[in-house]
């Protein structure tokens, strides 16, 4: 099956992933008929706050969340990286991977980021998979020998979730509005260049002259011309990875902006302009420096020395669920959400694949 009603960009990844992989590690026989995610940087978007699920009492605050870069990762990520033993041209095939940059925060309680995903309008239906799977590369930051973590955990949601998101590219951001926050101001389906503001509504001699200030935080995405930190640009070189991570967060700082990305951007998950503050979804766990979700640890398996390589395969099993929000069903999924707890860090993730199977 094919998630979604609007187009996007699986099918490749799918037949990316399909065509370098043949060993234990392999995506299921049907793979080409496994649902996925996608994996492009345009078809995620800020999400609203994950509310604190049973056991857990305390709530998060929408001033807690992190900084939060997303941007696409092309020409860098290979077969080879994922897959060791493979042949070498297969392992010098390129795949399409998500970079995640996570920017700290002054918290009063606990950090927290998301993005989320829309996979159907109407609800995909996930409830004949048994696992979801995702290649992840922490770069060996947050496990290996010796890591035992601070409580670093990756969360993924599925279900329905509140529309009201938590969008302001500042840290630390305003916090969710109760407004449908949509580009799109007459709601005709076409873009025009007043419309291209951000989230705001502001282009930016408006976010001047309605005195939006500034971040201060130690990367700061907004400047004296581009107050609300959501202008898009592209980095000279998009295929260019090299350096420290500080040099990275400056060059892919603009990549999610939504001020001027050509695009009509929307808080809606749905494509119906109505405000839908709805919770009701299924949670999964998976403590980072943890292995019981991990099937691949790539570094440790294959023995490589690159600490670069800190791609694994996790599987989660889709009746193992951490925490319900409402009545979720995953017969009817409407959204993806993949978020960070117990990070307060510049951290940098990739994130090359997201299946569900078999
Ligand atoms: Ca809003
Ligand atoms: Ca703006
Ligand atoms: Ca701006
Ligand atoms: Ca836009």
């Amino acid at each position: 099956m094919t998630l979604g009603t609007t187009a996007r960009s699986w099918p490749i990844l799918l037949l990316t992933l399909a065509a370098c992989d043949d060993d234990e590690t392999r995506l299921p026989e049907n793979c080409l008929e496994t649902a996925t995610v996608s994996v492009a940087a345009n078809d995620w978007q800020y999400s609203s706050r994950p509310i604190s699920l049973p056991p857990e009492s305390t709530q998060l605050r929408d001033a807690d969340r992190l900084g939060i870069l997303w941007y696409p990762i092309v020409r860098h990520v290979t077969c080879g990286d994922l897959f060791p033993t493979e042949t070498v041209v297969e392992r010098n095939r390129y795949l399409d991977a998500l970079g995640i940059i996570l920017l700290p925060t002054t918290p009063q309680g606990a950090p927290w980021a998301g993005l989320t995903q829309p996979l159907a309008n109407t609800g995909a239906d996930l409830s004949g998979y048994e696992f979801m799977e995702i290649w992840i590369n922490d770069f060996n930051r947050l496990h290996g020998p010796g890591i035992t973590g601070n409580g670093e955990e990756l969360r993924i949601d599925l279900g329905r979730f509140s529309e009201d998101a938590v969008w302001d590219p500042r840290t630390p951001p305003a916090p969710a509005n109760g407004r449908l926050d949509d580009e799109d101001q007459d709601f005709d389906g076409q873009r025009t260049l007043a419309e291209d503001s951000g989230l705001d509504g502001l282009r930016d001699h408006d976010e001047v002259l309605a005195g939006v200030v500034p971040d201060a935080s130690m990367y700061p995405a907004s400047t004296s011309e581009d107050p609300a930190g959501d202008d898009y640009s592209l980095p000279a070189d998009l295929t260019d990875y090299s350096g420290e991570l500080p040099q990275r967060i400056v060059r892919f700082r603009k990549v999610s902006g939504f001020e001027g990305n050509q695009r009509l951007d929307s808080e809606a998950l749905d494509g119906n302009p109505v405000l839908d503050l709805e919770n009701d979804y299924v949670e999964y766990v998976v403590p980072l420096a943890g292995s019981a979700q991990t099937v691949v640890d790539v570094r440790l398996d294959y023995a490589l020395s690159d600490p670069e390589n800190g791609w694994r395969l996790l599987r989660i099993p889709l009746d193992q669920v951490a925490g319900v929000a409402g009545n979720p069903d995953l017969a009817s999924v409407q959204a993806i959400r993949i978020w960070f707890k117990g990070i307060n860090a510049a951290t940098e993730f990739h994130v090359a694949a997201v299946t569900f199977g078999p």
